[in-house]
C-alpha cells in the first residue's frame, strides 16, 4: 500500500469587494498558487484557498456610493476576483465567499463557542473606527486626527459585543515564544510581539450603526465585526462548525496564510486568541509579504496609480508578470513595480536564459540528431556534474519553498538555467556535429535532461511556459511530478518542431 500523501493548507487573505482587484491582491493569490503548485508536484495533498470579503462598512458604503444594493454590488465584483482567477489559471480549489451561508453559518458557531465559553460581553464602543481599515484604533494610536497609517477616522459611539482579548496576552507571548515559526518574517513577528507586549485592550466584535453584516446570534440588532466574520473563512472552507470533519482534521493543523504586513495584527493576534478562546487548534504558520508600491509611489486609488493586473497580463502575458513578481524581491520585503524593470528582467531570466537555452538545444537536436532527444554515450565527469546539480535543485527548492523564500525557489532553477548555458558554450555541440556526433548527441541528451529538470520545477513558478516546454521535450503527462526525476530521460524519442517559449520584449 502506498503512504497516504501528507496534507498542506495554503490560504490568501479574501479580498475586500469595495474595489476591484489589483496588482497587490494579484500578488498575493500568485505566490500562493506557486506554493500550492509546487508542494502538488512534490506529492503532497493540497488545498488552496482564495475568497472574497464581503461585509463591512467599507463595502456597504461603496455599495450605497453607486446606488445599488450591498447583495448585488459584491457579486458583480466578486466576479472581477474570479475572473482574475481564471486568467492567471489560478489553482484554488476552492473561492469561498463570506456572504455564502456555509460561512455564515460557520461564523456564528464560532461565535457562539466564544460565548459558551464566557469570552464576550456586552458593553458600548466608543473610540475610533478607520472604515478603509475596517479597524478601531485606540486614543493614543491617533496622530495628527488620522490613524497611524494616514487613513481617515471617525468617532463611533455604540453599544456593541467585546471579546475579553485582553485576558489573552500571556498565552500569545507563549505561543510566539514556543513556536518562533508561527509567524514569518521574523521582522513581523518581533512587530507582534511589542503589540501585545504593550499591553491589549479587550476587541470590539460586533456592530450595531449598518446592518450589512453576519447577525450575531441572538441580537439581532448587531452584526458581527467583519474581521470576526472573515477570519474563519479559511475554517468554514474545510467543514467547521463540524470539528469532525475530515477536512477539518486533516488540513487545518497544516494550514499556512499568505497575507500581506498591513494586516499582521489581525492573523498574528486576534485570530490565534479567538481560536485559543474558543478552544480550537491554531493553524502552522504566518506568512506576511512586504508591498508593492508603483514607480517609487504608494499605490492608492486617490493618488489614481493602481496598477490593473488584467493590463499588466494583456501587455506582458501570465507567466511574465508571475516570474517579475516572484524573483525579483526577497518575499517578505517591500519592492517596486516599474515597466522597465519588469521588462528587463523577463527578457534577461526567461526571453535570453530560459527561452534560449530551450530554444538552441530543442532546434539543434530537431535539425540534427534526428528530430529526437538522442541517446547518450559514455558520461564525462563535467555533463555527470551538471546533471547532479540539476538532480540537487528540487530538493532545494522544496527547503526554500517550506519557509515560502519564493525568490529562492526562482533563484535555485534559475542557478542551472545558468549551468546548462555555460555547459552548452563550452561544449560547443555545434562543433562536435562535424567532428565527433556520437559525443555531440550526448551533450545534447545531458542538456535535455538538465532541461527537463528545470521545466518540471518551473511549473509551479511560469506554468503555461513550463508546460511548453514539457511538451516539447515530449515528456508524458504522467511523468511531470518531481518523483519523476528519479528516472532518467527516455532517450531515442522523437520531438515535435519546437517553437519559442518566451518572446523577447520590445
Ligand atoms: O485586508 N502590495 O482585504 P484587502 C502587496 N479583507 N500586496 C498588497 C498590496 C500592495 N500594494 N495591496 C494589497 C483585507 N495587497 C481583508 C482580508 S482575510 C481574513 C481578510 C494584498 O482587499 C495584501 O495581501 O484589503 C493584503 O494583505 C491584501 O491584499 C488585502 O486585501
Amino acid at each position: 500500500m502506498s503512504t497516504p500523501k501528507k496534507p498542506y493548507y495554503i490560504t490568501t487573505p479574501i479580498y475586500y469587494v469595495n474595489a476591484k482587484p489589483h496588482i497587490g491582491t494579484a500578488y498575493t493569490t500568485i505566490a500562493a498558487d506557486t506554493l500550492a503548485r509546487f508542494m502538488r508536484l512534490d506529492g503532497r495533498d493540497v488545498k488552496f484557498l482564495t475568497g472574497t470579503d464581503e461585509h463591512g462598512q467599507k463595502v456597504e458604503q461603496a455599495a450605497l456610493k453607486q446606488g445599488v444594493t450591498p447583495q448585488k454590488f459584491v457579486n458583480d465584483i466578486s466576479q472581477e476576483f474570479q475572473k482574475l482567477n481564471d486568467l492567471f489559471e489560478f489553482t484554488n480549489d476552492a473561492f469561498i465567499k463570506t456572504t455564502d451561508a456555509h460561512h455564515k453559518k460557520s461564523a456564528q458557531a464560532l461565535w457562539m463557542k466564544l460565548v459558551e465559553n464566557d469570552q464576550i460581553y456586552k458593553s458600548t464602543y466608543k473610540g475610533w473606527y478607520s472604515v478603509r481599515d475596517e479597524q478601531f484604533y485606540n486614543e493614543d494610536e491617533i496622530v495628527d486626527g488620522k490613524a497611524p497609517n494616514g487613513t481617515e477616522v471617525t468617532w463611533v459611539e455604540e453599544p456593541s459585543y467585546f471579546f475579553k482579548l485582553s485576558k489573552w496576552a500571556d498565552k500569545l507571548l507563549e505561543l510566539y515564544e514556543n513556536n518562533p515559526d508561527f509567524v514569518a518574517p521574523q521582522s513581523r513577528l518581533n512587530e507582534i510581539k511589542s503589540f501585545v507586549k504593550g499591553g491589549l485592550n479587550d476587541l470590539c466584535i460586533s456592530r450595531s450603526s449598518f446592518k450589512w453584516g453576519i447577525p450575531v446570534p441572538n441580537d439581532p440588532d448587531h452584526v458581527m465585526y467583519v474581521w470576526v466574520d472573515a477570519l474563519p473563512n479559511y475554517i468554514s472552507n474545510l467543514g467547521f462548525p463540524d470539528e469532525n470533519a475530515e477536512d477539518f482534521k486533516r488540513f487545518w493543523p497544516e494550514a499556512i496564510h499568505i497575507l500581506g504586513k498591513d494586516i499582521i495584527r489581525f492573523h498574528g493576534v486576534y485570530w490565534p486568541a479567538l481560536l485559543m478562546a474558543a478552544g480550537l487548534p491554531l493553524p502552522k504558520r504566518l506568512f506576511a509579504h512586504g508591498w508593492w508600491t508603483n514607480e517609487g509611489q504608494k499605490i492608492s486609488k486617490s493618488l489614481g496609480n493602481t496598477i490593473d493586473p488584467f493590463e499588466i497580463v494583456d501587455e506582458f502575458g501570465t507567466d511574465e508578470v508571475r516570474y517579475f513578481l516572484l524573483s525579483s524581491v526577497s518575499f517578505g520585503r517591500d519592492a517596486d513595480f516599474s515597466k522597465d524593470t519588469l521588462k528587463t528582467k523577463v527578457n534577461a531570466d526567461l526571453a535570453n536564459d530560459l527561452g534560449n537555452l530551450v530554444q538552441r538545444v530543442l532546434s539543434f537536436a530537431h535539425k540534427h540528431a534526428d528530430g529526437q532527444i538522442p541517446l547518450p554515450g559514455e558520461l564525462t565527469n563535467t555533463d555527470k556534474a551538471l546533471l547532479k546539480k540539476a538532480a540537487e535543485m528540487p530538493a532545494q527548492v522544496r527547503e526554500h519553498a517550506n519557509v515560502q523564500a519564493l525568490h529562492k525557489m526562482c533563484e535555485a532553477i534559475w542557478t542551472i538555467v545558468g549551468d546548462a548555458n555555460r555547459y552548452m558554450d563550452k561544449e560547443e555541440p555545434w562543433a562536435l556535429r562535424k567532428t565527433d556526433t556520437k559525443r555531440m548527441k550526448t551533450v545534447l541528451y545531458v542538456l535535455a535532461d538538465v532541461i527537463r529538470h528545470v521545466a518540471i520545477v518551473a511549473q509551479a513558478i511560469v506554468p503555461k511556459a513550463a508546460t511548453k516546454i514539457l511538451d516539447q521535450l515530449a515528456i508524458p503527462e504522467d511523468q511531470r511530478d518531481i518523483t519523476s526525476l528519479d528516472s532518467p530521460l527516455q532517450g531515442g524519442v522523437d520531438i515535435p518542431k519546437p517553437e519559442g517559449v518566451f518572446p523577447r520584449i520590445t
